[in-house]
C-alpha cells in the first residue's frame, strides 16, 4: 500500500469519526500530531478524558442505569472492574485505554531493575541469583531465582557479619516500585527496632532476580538466626507498589514455605504501612527467637 492510499484511508475514517460527532476537527484536512492529512496545517483533537483520574476510576460508564446510587454503591464496594458500560459488545474506548494503561503499570515494574540509587543510599551491596538470562529467564525460571551462585556465596561469606541474630536482605522479586516504595521507610525501622531489641544486625545486601526460597542459601551462607527478605510481590493490575517481608527462624536447604512466615502487602495508603511492617516484622523475629521455630511450627505453638 502506497502513502496516497494510507491518507485514503485514514481520511475517510476521519471524517466518518467526525460526523459521528467523536472527534473534533475540520474534516477537510485533519490530522494527527504531525502526520497531517490534506492541510498541513490543521490538528486532529480526539475529546477523551484521561481514564487513569481517580474521578474517572469510579464514575459509573453505563448508560441511563436503572439505579444510579445503587450503581455507586455497588461499585465503591469492590475493586473489580464493573459499571464500566459496553459499546455494543465491546468495551468502550475509556474502558479500554484505562486497562491498558493499568497493564503496562504492571509490565513496567516487573521488567525494570531497582534503582541503583536506593541500593547505594541504603549500603546495600548486590548478588545475584542463578539467573542469567536476565528478566525473561527469571520469570519462567522460578528454581534458578531461588539459588545463589557460587560467587554470590562468596561476596556474601567475605562481606557479611555470619550468625546475626536478625539478617535483613533486599530481593527485587516481582516488583522493581514495590521496593522503591518502601524499603526506605521500612529499613530503618527494622534496623532500629532489632537494635533496640538487643539484638545483632546482620550485614544488609540486595538479591538481584531474588525469589523466595533464596532465603534457605543465605541460612546456609551466613547462619543467622532470623532472616528477613523484603521483596517486591506480583504486581494486580495497576497495583505495583506491595511489597512482602518473607521470613524464616534457621533456614536451610530443604526447607519449604510451611517454614515461612509473610507479613504481606505492604505499602501506604491502603496496606500495610511500610513503619508498622517493620515493627511488626521485629516483633515476630523476637518470637521466632523466643519460641525457636518458624512458618507451621511457630503457629502452633501456644
Ligand atoms: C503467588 C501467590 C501464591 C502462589 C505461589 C506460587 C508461586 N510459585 O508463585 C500459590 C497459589 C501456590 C500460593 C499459595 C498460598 N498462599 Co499465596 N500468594 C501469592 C501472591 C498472590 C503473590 C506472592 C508473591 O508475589 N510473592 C513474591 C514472589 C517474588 O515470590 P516467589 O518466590 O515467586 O513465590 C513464593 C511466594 O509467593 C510464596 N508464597 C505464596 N503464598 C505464600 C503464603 C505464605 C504464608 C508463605 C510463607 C509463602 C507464600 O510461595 C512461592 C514459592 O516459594 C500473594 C499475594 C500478595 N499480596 O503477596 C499471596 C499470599 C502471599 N498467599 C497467601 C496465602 C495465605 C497462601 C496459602 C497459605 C493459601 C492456602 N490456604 O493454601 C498458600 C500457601 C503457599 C505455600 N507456598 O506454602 C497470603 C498470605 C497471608 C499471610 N499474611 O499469611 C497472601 C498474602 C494472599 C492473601 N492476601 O491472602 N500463593
Amino acid at each position: 500500500m502506497d502513502e496516497a492510499q494510507l491518507n485514503a484511508i485514514i481520511e475517510s475514517v476521519l471524517k466518518e469519526l467526525a460526523t459521528a460527532g467523536a472527534i473534533r476537527a475540520p474534516v477537510a484536512g485533519v490530522g494527527v500530531g504531525a502526520a497531517v492529512v490534506g492541510d498541513p496545517g490543521a490538528r486532529l483533537h480526539i475529546d477523551l478524558p484521561d481514564p487513569t483520574t481517580p474521578e474517572m476510576r469510579t464514575r459509573p460508564q453505563v448508560k441511563a442505569p436503572y439505579d444510579v446510587d445503587g450503581l455507586k454503591a455497588l461499585m465503591a464496594s469492590t475493586t473489580s472492574r464493573i459499571g464500566v458500560g459496553r459499546a455494543g459488545p465491546r468495551y468502550t474506548t475509556q474502558s479500554l485505554l484505562l486497562f491498558q494503561s493499568d497493564h503496562a503499570v504492571t509490565q513496567d515494574t516487573l521488567y525494570r531493575d531497582v534503582d541503583q540509587r536506593l541500593l547505594d543510599d541504603l549500603g546495600l551491596f548486590t548478588v545475584q541469583t542463578q539467573i542469567t538470562g536476565g528478566k525473561e529467564e527469571y520469570l519462567l525460571r522460578p528454581d534458578l531465582g531461588r539459588l545463589l551462585t557460587d560467587e554470590a556465596k562468596r561476596t556474601v561469606a567475605e562481606r557479611c557479619v555470619k550468625s546475626a541474630n536478625v539478617q535483613v536482605v533486599v530481593g527485587d522479586g516481582l516488583s522493581a516500585a514495590a521496593v522503591e516504595a518502601n524499603v526506605r521507610q521500612m529499613f530503618p525501622v527494622l534496623k532500629q527496632g532489632v537494635q533496640a531489641a538487643g539484638l545483632t544486625f546482620g550485614t544488609p545486601f540486595f538479591i538481584q532476580y531474588c525469589r523466595v526460597g533464596v532465603i534457605n542459601d543465605i541460612g546456609e551462607v551466613l547462619k543467622p538466626d532470623v532472616v528477613i527478605l523484603l521483596i517486591g510481590e506480583r504486581p494486580g493490575l495497576g497495583r505495583a507498589e506491595s511489597m512482602s517481608a518473607y521470613m524464616a527462624y534457621r533456614p536451610k536447604t530443604g526447607d519449604t514455605d510451611a517454614d515461612r512466615d509473610v507479613v504481606c502487602n505492604i505499602f501506604e495508603n491502603g496496606g500495610t504501612n511500610p513503619l508498622e511492617a517493620g515493627a511488626f516484622a521485629v516483633q515476630i523475629a523476637q518470637r521466632m527467637l523466643k519460641h525457636q521455630a518458624s512458618g507451621v511450627k511457630l503457629k502452633l505453638i501456644k
